[in-house]
């Protein structure tokens, strides 16, 4: 376990930390529509468990680039009576992700114990949520929002920018007497193919910041435009930029195929001696 990191990030292991995908969504761009009914998404859930899953990540809203916001009615709706069974039915932390603060909060009184925040802390009240509740939360960029993000994003230097806005947020969370912070930086969230690619290479560089660093490449349409894949045939290039990711430092990924991803970084992490 890193230095800095405190107990309620025990779920981080000395290995790999994988993070299941659970979209309780009509319209994720990979899953969407296969686990909006509760039973369905309890039993993948308890699949991705048995499969090797440190963390089940529950979302209730895509972020997929162009979608539009989902009304917080809508997302509580998808989301809490999921995370109320599965604080019953699986034993690995239950993540939220939302960049809502009034889903984070229900999320952990429902049970979650993580928040995972794609708009990276840039909300007040989020700020008060995850400080109040004193749980780890994932810090991750994202340029601009869902909607809009991939209309021609620009960066001075992709990693130095990021970097900066991490220590930013960093600083913040400090201040509200958050302690436990993961960075991602966000794969496919107003970046470029290029960006993207920068990102994975260069991923090391955000080390110096000492906190963990999660990455999400799962199925991603970088990998449709460098393989011509369609989304549901992504799984080779997605286990390729998983092992990339973990072999440049990254110690958490996120990912819709557990068992496969959890078979490539057993020799990753067998190679590395960890
Ligand atoms: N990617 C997605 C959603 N949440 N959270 C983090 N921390 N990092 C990511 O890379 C990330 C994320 C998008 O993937 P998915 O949930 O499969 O799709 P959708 O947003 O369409 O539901």
């Amino acid at each position: 376990m890193r230095h800095g990191v405190g107990e309620r990030m025990d779920f981080l292991k000395k290995s790999t930390t994988i993070m299941g995908v659970l979209n309780v969504t009509p319209d994720s761009f990979s899953d969407g529509g296969k686990f909006i009914d509760i039973d369905h998404a309890v039993a993948h859930a308890r699949q991705m468990e048995d499969e090797g899953a440190d963390i089940i990540d529950v979302g209730g809203e895509s972020t997929r680039p162009g979608s539009d916001p989902v009304r917080e009615e809508e997302e509580l709706r998808r989301v809490i009576p999921v995370i109320e069974r599965l604080a019953h039915e699986v034993t690995v932390p239950i993540s939220i992700d939302t960049y809502k603060p009034r889903v984070a909060e229900a999320a952990l009184i429902a049970g979650a114990r993580m928040v995972n925040d794609v708009s990276g802390l840039r909300n007040e009240e989020m700020i008060a949520v995850v400080a109040r509740a004193h749980v780890p939360v994932v810090i991750m960029h994202m340029l601009g929002e869902p909607k809009s993000m991939q209309e021609n994003p620009e960066y001075r230097d992709v990693v130095d920018d990021i970097k900066h806005f991490f220590e930013d947020r960093i600083r913040i969370a400090q201040v509200a007497g958050i302690t436990d912070v993961i960075l991602d930086p966000g794969i496919g969230f107003g970046k470029k193919l290029e960006h993207n690619l920068e990102i994975l290479r260069r991923l090391r560089e955000f080390e110096t910041l000492g906190l963990p660093i999660l990455v999400g490449v799962s199925r991603k349409s970088f990998i449709g435009a460098l393989s011509g894949a369609p989304v549901e045939e992504r799984l080779p290039g997605s286990i390729a930029a998983a092992v990339i990711a973990v072999g440049n430092g990254a110690s958490i990924v996120r990912v819709h195929d557990v068992k496969a991803t959890r078979q490539a970084l057993a020799i990753v992490n067998a190679v590395y001696g960890r």
